[in-house]
């Protein structure tokens, strides 16, 4: 039998039940932490996982979520102008504290409180795609609708030109 999940992985499991999703939360045996680690874990592309990064405002300090594509840098400056705001990289204490979860494994839902989300375009070629779950070693499959209808989320550009 499965082990049980770890507490914040199990969050993230329980919110998706909650919604009528059956997507099944996994725990791999080897690092989930970062996008290229998550890919060589599930057997997927890079671009394929879809990370879960937290911006603020600058001035206010609101967190924005922007869930991109693993081969992708972030533009912030176009998603800041896209949305009239001045954005910058949150700080991984302010993420764990408003989130409730820590870098390595923020999942895309399930937040202590939900974010306006900006989803990465880029994403939408694969009919399936992977998010973290909570912790550096969980991982839920899923599919671009279902992570806009999760999410409510807004499809745009988000890539930085190399
Ligand atoms: N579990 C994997 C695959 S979904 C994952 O969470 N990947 S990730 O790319 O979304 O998470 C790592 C990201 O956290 C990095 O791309 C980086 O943008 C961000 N990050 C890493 N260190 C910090 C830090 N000290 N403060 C703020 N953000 C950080």
């Amino acid at each position: 039998m499965a082990e049980p999940l770890q507490q914040s992985a199990y969050r993230v499991q329980a919110y998706l039940t909650e919604k009528g999703h059956d997507f099944e939360v996994k725990e791999m045996s080897t690092s989930t932490r970062t996008a290229q680690e998550a890919a060589d874990s599930i057997g997927c592309a890079v671009a394929q996982i879809a990370k879960s990064l937290v911006f603020e405002e600058k001035g206010t300090g609101r967190l924005i979520l922007v869930v991109a594509s693993g081969a992708n840098r972030v533009d912030v400056r176009k998603v800041g102008a896209a949305m009239g705001r001045s954005l910058r990289q949150a700080k991984g204490d302010m993420v764990k504290e408003k989130t409730g979860f820590a870098i390595g494994g923020i999942p895309p839902v399930a937040h202590s409180k939900p974010l306006p989300t900006i989803l990465d375009r880029d994403l939408r070629q694969y009919e399936i795609i992977w998010a973290a779950a909570g912790t550096p070693h969980a991982v839920f499959q899923l599919t671009p609708d279902s992570l806009g209808s999760l999410t409510g989320g807004e499809w745009m550009d988000v890539r930085e030109e190399k």
